[in-house]
């Protein structure tokens, strides 16, 4: 039995540029799904709106100003003993457009730059191709995923990604939460994951199904190029992985539980498998869905299968059996009554972690990556500059603790583990900077007021300790 993590067990962060890069429209960038989304809070999703309005503040404009403080920022996480660190390129500093011939160069520059620097104090860059962030023009002129020819824009995108970087990127995911875009039922995120503006008539389920097959079809196709372009790459699919139990033994709920979770992350067993599973195809054949799926696409998701599946963790569901309902449509969450939740009301279950990752193994039999976890909390700035952060290193530690024992007892084979917001950064659900993952204090308050200075946080002390143990103090 394995006694602890391996030597080269990726402790680390994770971020995604447009919610931390800021320069939102500096050196050539273009605009992108994130730069239209207005600021929400617990109660009140975020909008997107259809112009930049003038009275209305959009916070990933200013992110935590990365962009500016990257250096200063690559630094602290080489304190911290980071050996990976994750983010994303945005889409729109390559391709201002998305639908350009040639990339942008200057953009092109700053990862090269951002790159070298966490390469100087030996941290890898894990990079996700794409985090919410698809250009608005092909939005506007195209109906983003919706669109058969954005799969080219983006098979474009990765390929320049590949041929610049690959030689200083070794891990890459090709859709960040590829699965949210059957998750959430808001047109927020609906729009927000895949582009797709939904006319008053549509039948979403359905073009929510065609979109995620042309995001299948452009992964697949990318995983290909990238291998060719450098066979030593990983290149891995992501999901938001939320385990889902029975609110019950009864029979009934158990088996909806089941379907829940098949239908959550029949994306992984495409990527994983190269097919869809039977029980999908048969229920478009039920549906009567005339989906465009071509024998061309099929062999593309056949030769471009992912060498590891990355997921974030942050909290489980639990769901009951209603008759009336079609459990591919909709699943009846209801509360679980052993689970605390935080202030933004997501479920706290470390040993759902423990669970997660054994469920992954037994289905998919490939190398995992945790690439997202944490606890958004409300942190306060004391007089003399600390965080006294106690209620998320608990959190830390007790998933930590768990992803422990999928190691070392179930033996999973685990590449590492990034923290969600390593450093204090936007949310993506809300747009608040109070919502707070990090390890380190920026700062900035939801307006955009604020010095932009950094602070290390209780937490960050912990961490270093954890990285510097390789996990043997928690
Ligand atoms: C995931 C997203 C991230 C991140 C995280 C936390 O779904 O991949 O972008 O933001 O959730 O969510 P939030 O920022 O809404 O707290």
């Amino acid at each position: 039995m394995q006694k602890s993590f391996n030597n080269n067990f990726l402790w680390g962060g994770a971020v995604a540029a447009h919610q931390l890069e800021g320069a939102y429209d500096k050196d050539g960038k273009g605009l992108s799904i994130a730069d239209f989304m207005t600021l929400g809070n617990k109660d009140q999703p975020r909008k997107i709106t259809k112009t930049i309005e003038s009275d209305k503040y959009y916070p990933n404009h200013v992110g935590n100003d990365f962009y500016h403080h990257y250096k200063e920022d690559v630094k602290l996480m080489s304190d911290m003993g980071f050996k990976a660190f994750r983010t994303s390129i945005a889409w729109t500093r390559i391709f201002p457009n998305g639908d350009e011939q040639t990339p942008n160069e200057a953009g092109l520059k700053f990862y090269d730059n951002l790159f070298d620097e966490l390469l100087k104090y030996n941290i890898q860059p894990v990079v996700t191709l794409s985090h919410f962030e698809m250009p608005i023009h092909l939005v506007n002129k195209y109906g983003g995923w919706s669109n058969r020819k954005v799969i080219d824009f983006f098979v474009r995108f990765a390929h320049v990604c590949f041929e610049r970087y690959h030689s200083k990127v070794k891990y890459w995911m090709t859709f960040n939460e590829i699965n949210n875009q059957t998750n959430y039922q808001s047109t927020l995120s609906v729009y927000e994951n895949s582009g797709i503006k939904f006319k008053p008539n549509d039948d979403r389920q359905k073009l929510m199904y065609q979109a995620a097959h042309y995001e299948l079809v452009a992964s697949a196709e990318a995983v290909q190029i990238g291998h060719a372009i450098d066979p030593s790459l990983q290149i891995g699919c992501m999901l938001a992985f939320c385990p889902i139990y029975p609110n019950s033994s009864k029979p009934e709920d158990v088996l909806f539980a089941q379907r829940a979770m098949d239908t959550r992350l029949y994306f992984g067993d495409v990527h994983v498998n190269g097919h869809y599973p039977n029980f999908l195809l048969s229920y478009f054949q039920k549906k009567q869905y005339d989906m465009d799926i071509t024998k061309n696409d099929l062999q593309i998701l056949e030769n471009g299968t992912v060498d590891y599946v990355a997921f974030s963790y942050y909290m489980s569901f639990s769901v009951k059996y209603t008759d009336h309902m079609d459990y591919r449509e909709y699943q009846d969450l209801v509360p679980n009554p052993n689970i605390k939740t935080n202030d933004w009301g997501w479920a706290i279950d470390p040993v759902g972690l423990r669970y997660s990752l054994n469920w992954m193994t037994s289905r998919w039999h490939k190398p995992l990556f945790i690439v997202e976890n944490g606890v958004g909390a409300y942190d306060e700035l004391t007089p003399d500059l600390k965080v006294h952060d106690t209620y998320r290193i608990e959190y830390l530690r007790n998933h930590i603790r768990e992803m422990k024992k999928a190691v070392v007892e179930d033996e999973v084979d685990l590449i590492g583990y990034l923290p969600w917001g390593c450093i204090d950064l936007v949310s993506a659900s809300t747009g608040e900077m109070k919502k707070r993952y990090g390890f380190i204090y920026v700062d900035a308050d939801d307006y955009g007021n604020g010095s932009y200075k950094r602070y290390p946080k209780d937490s960050f002390y912990w961490y270093k300790n954890v990285i510097a143990t390789n996990g043997n103090e928690i």
